[in-house]
């Protein structure tokens, strides 16, 4: 058990600067306009530091820098980049404390996660991927005996990133890696509720990378994030955010006619089969576990299981224990490693968490537990803190149908394998989902039927480097994670090349 002292205090791992410029050509550079803005953390509410206001000038600076860089980097060794990568990793991992907690103290969440999730998943996103490049390899095809097409993987050049504040360090890792592994240079726009920690993670990293290779432009949807989606100058946009806002980033990248990637939303469902009946065991623990998984990340997870449909035979019991084991979730300061739930990001965030909780209380659902604010007090009392939340209703509710982006659960009875399927598959989103079944059978063929991009059958919330990620329907476009993800960040030259002296 351990408390970690918050920055400010003498006895802290992480030091914030006053205020945070953009990272453009390997220096700190002051915004054009002069603005700053200030950011709070979620913990206790006050401002710990502000942040550079980014305007379509800076986006302009970052990319001449991107396009300087962008031609020999592209034409480094793949092995040359692997080296980075995996040093970017060490430096990374021996810093892990400092930068877990910084990201807590920005984003709210418990340190317990960051670090044992965030910051060691980045660091093993950022292996994975050197070791992807370094394995990848181009194709010879013979046409007939003196044509040859040739296949080779070039970088697109320079590409645009836009992230969001539910993992800062995970999200801009997860897109860093594949698109620097591939050669291209970058410039990368985190969320304005979480710009910080990036820059406490480009203290210790950003050495590693030549001047221009890598450049954080920070600010606000509109004044910075579109002009980078929607500058003539990128080759490729990768977004991951709300549903409203990628369609715009697609619009945007239409008129370039450049390639996007977007994670959007989701409203995963989470299903227990009649066979994960208690039988005393650790599956049906993990079942519960798996359930209570809706409140991870303070439920500010694109994945989160926000609806979890229980069949009529295990019902009542399943969801007594399930309401249990919601009860044991221990909320409190982030910065306690014994807390499993931490502080809502923002304070918009968690004004929209309440608003649905109303949502649902009127439209009938029931609150089995939570439904509120939680009420923490002393130096918390500030700060964004919302009860986990079970609601029991049915799947024509907005609370079943809505991105809440909370720790909220909205609970649906189901009657068998089809009507499961059926209301799984009744929403806009396809992102996560997940089935608990102890018959690898039904379990295989639901894996199947449902539509989304990523079913965990009997196990949720994992995220390993090597398994792709990405959303069906309103979820998205394209892939993440998995070396398929190159793909996304490369271009495809083909070489014919004739090898006769004769007329064709
Ligand atoms: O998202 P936005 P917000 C969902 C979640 C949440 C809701 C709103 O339901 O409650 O979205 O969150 C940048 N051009 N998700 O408002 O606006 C913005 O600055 C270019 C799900 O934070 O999509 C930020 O960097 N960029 C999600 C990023 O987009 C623009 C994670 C995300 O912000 C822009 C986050 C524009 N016009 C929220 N407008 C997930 N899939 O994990 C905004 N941005």
């Amino acid at each position: 058990m351990a408390k970690y002292a918050a920055p400010g205090q003498p006895d802290s791992v992480v030091t914030f600067k006053p205020r945070y410029d953009h990272y453009i050509g390997g220096e700190y550079v002051a915004p054009v306009k002069g603005q700053y803005f200030e950011n709070p953390t979620p913990i206790t509410g006050e401002v710990f530091t502000e942040v550079a206001r980014g305007t379509a000038e800076d986006v302009e600076k970052a990319l001449d820098a991107a396009w300087g860089a962008a031609p020999a980097w592209g034409k480094t060794s793949v092995t040359e980049r692997a080296n980075i990568l995996n040093k970017m990793a060490d430096r990374i991992e021996a810093n892990l404390e400092m930068i877990a907690i910084a990201e807590s103290w920005e984003n709210g969440k418990a340190c317990r996660e960051t670090l044992v999730a965030d910051i060691p998943l980045a660091i093993d996103h950022l292996r994975y991927f050197a070791g992807a490049i370094r394995s990848q390899e181009g194709s010879i095809s013979q046409i007939d005996e003196d044509l040859v097409a040739y296949h080779f993987h070039e970088p697109l050049g320079v590409v645009g990133q836009i992230i969001p504040w539910n993992f800062p360090i995970l999200m801009a890792i997860w897109k860093l890696a594949p698109a620097l592994a591939a050669g291209n240079a970058v410039v990368l726009k985190p969320a304005e509720q979480t710009p910080a920690s990036i820059h406490v993670l480009m203290d210790v990293i950003g050495d590693l990378l030549p001047p221009g290779v890598l450049n954080i432009v920070n600010g606000f949807g509109v004044e910075a994030g579109k002009p980078l989606a929607s500058n003539k100058r990128i080759r490729k946009i990768a977004f991951t955010g709300e549903t409203t806002t990628g369609r715009l980033i697609m619009q945007y990248a239409s008129e370039n006619l450049i390639p996007v990637t977007l994670e959007l939303g989701g409203k995963s469902p989470n299903i227990f089969f009649d066979d994960v009946a208690s039988q005393n065991d650790a599956f049906y623990d993990k079942a519960l576990e798996g359930f209570a998984m809706f409140a991870l990340n303070q439920g500010e997870v694109c994945t989160c299981p926000s609806r979890a449909l229980i069949q009529g035979g295990i019902y009542d019991d399943f969801l007594q224990q399930a309401v249990k084991r919601t009860e044991q979730i221990k909320q409190g300061h982030p910065l306690d490693t014994e807390t499993m739930i931490g502080a809502q990001a923002s304070n918009d965030q968690f004004e929209k968490i309440l608003s649905y909780i109303d949502i649902g209380r009127q439209e009938g659902a029931k609150v089995l537990t939570g439904g509120g604010k939680a009420d923490l007090g002393g130096e918390l009392a500030g700060g964004y803190y919302i009860q986990p939340t079970v609601f029991e209703g049915n799947n024509s509710m907005r609370v079943f149908q809505e991105e809440i982006f909370g720790p909220v659960v909205s609970v649906a009875r189901f009657t068998d394998y089809d009507d499961a399927i059926k209301i799984a598959n009744d929403t806009l989103y396809g992102l996560g989902s997940a089935v608990w079944s102890r018959d690898g059978g039904v379990a295989y063929r639901a894996g199947r039927d449902i539509q989304a991009g990523r079913v965990w059958v009997n196990n949720y919330h994992a995220y390993p480097a090597h398994a792709a990620f990405g959303g069906y329907k309103n979820s998205g476009v394209g892939r993440e994670n998995h070396k398929m993800m190159l793909d996304h960040y490369q271009q495809t030259k083909n070489l014919l090349v004739s090898y006769s002296q004769n007329a064709q």
